[in-house]
């Protein structure tokens, strides 16, 4: 039997996802759909013959949904993870989990008062080939123990409702997760320097950031964030270890040799960057709901990612290297 899935939000990512669980990921189908733009999201039900409701919540309770996938703006997580908590169904939350580490919060205790594990966050990067060989260098320790951490996050450009914080909340927040998990270890302080502005940004939003987080064992990263890049989608990742030294490469598959010019190019946008790793996560979320027990980036997760995010906006603030204080992991999330 195919797991039923309810989609809330039907923007960019909701339709690139519910293409690939009805195109791609075995065993899933989306039955049912809402999103406040309730023509838009009404013309795509009716298209792929699955039902729309006008509120998350009754997508959520509805007995055509088995399980929810959450894609609609940040804000707006926070209240359907909860409401899916409720009503006892597996729920994938695409990043962040919400938009403050009080609302991550929330969302924990509600999970460790259920008793079990429901929630996954969408912190694809960690299903992504690159990263994946990456970690298993690092803890092969053939080239000995990782000493520095050299990353980028590019984005072509952003749109005018893109402000500073969110360089962090809804983009860095990437690299806060996946760098943690590359390295099995949190991250101790982070110090905020913001260097000279792009003339091609605006009045909110500062840009390019840079990131500086010193983990518990003395690893240093340096992260630039830079939204506004103009040249493609360009994320980097350079693992500096006592004997080598490892790289993410932009995964390309042709070369262009034309004009004088050998050379290939770089992933214009998300959604090319990292598809393999979207396939590849949706269909172990998948895996493990009929298994039973959620296995990806978890509530926990998420909330760390929250509160490092929280250390970023007040060294921004200050100007200073800031602690980043992380409460014991329940025993649900070992
Ligand atoms: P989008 O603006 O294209 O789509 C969001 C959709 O949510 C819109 O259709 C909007 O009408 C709908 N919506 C807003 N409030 C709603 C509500 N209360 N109930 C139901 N629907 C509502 O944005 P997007 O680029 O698709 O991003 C959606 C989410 O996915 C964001 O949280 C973003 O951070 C995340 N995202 C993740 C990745 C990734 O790489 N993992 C990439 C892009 C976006
Ligand atoms: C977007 O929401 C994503 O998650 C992309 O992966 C990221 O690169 C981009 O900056 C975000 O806006």
């Amino acid at each position: 039997m195919e797991i039923k899935v309810g989609v809330i939000g039907t923007g960019a990512i909701g339709r690139e996802h519910i293409k690939r669980l009805n195109g791609k990921v075995q065993g899933a189908v989306v039955t049912a759909i809402s999103d406040i733009d309730v023509a838009g999201a009404t013309k795509l039900a009716n298209e792929m013959n699955a039902t729309f409701f006008k509120t998350g919540e009754e997508l959520i309770a509805s007995e055509e949904v088995d399980v929810v996938l959450v894609t609609s703006w940040d804000p707006t997580h926070e209240q359907y993870v909860l409401e899916s908590i409720k009503q006892g169904k597996y729920v994938f939350c695409e990043k962040p989990l919400a938009t403050d580490s009080d609302g991550c919060r929330r969302i924990v205790e509600a999970e460790l008062a259920a008793g079990k594990q429901l929630v996954q966050v969408g912190f694809m990067r960690r299903y992504d080939r690159g990263y994946i060989e990456l970690k298993e260098a690092i803890e092969s320790k053939k080239f000995g123990e990782a000493l520095m951490l050299h990353c980028a996050h590019r984005n072509p450009s952003a749109d005018s409702n893109y402000t500073t914080p969110m360089a962090i909340s809804n983009t860095a927040i990437h690299e806060i997760d996946v760098l943690r998990w590359l390295l099995e270890e949190d991250y101790d302080t982070v110090q905020m320097i913001l260097p000279k502005k792009t003339k091609n940004t605006h009045e909110k939003l500062h840009d390019p950031q840079l990131l500086i987080f010193q983990t518990k064992s003395g690893v240093t990263i340096d992260l630039e964030v830079f939204v506004n890049c103009r040249f493609g989608y360009d994320i980097k990742c350079d693992v500096v270890c006592e004997t080598g030294e490892i790289g993410l490469v932009d995964p390309v598959y042709t070369k262009i040799k034309s004009e004088g010019k050998n050379y290939t190019q770089v992933s214009p946008d998300w959604q090319t960057r990292f598809i393999e790793a979207y396939d590849y996560e949706f269909q172990l979320w998948i895996d493990s709901i009929r298994r039973g027990v959620i296995d990806g980036p978890s509530a926990w997760d998420g909330y760390v990612a929250s509160i490092t995010m929280v250390a970023c906006h007040d060294s921004r603030e200050s100007g200073e290297k800031v602690k980043i204080e992380i409460e014991e992991r329940p025993d649900m999330y070992n």
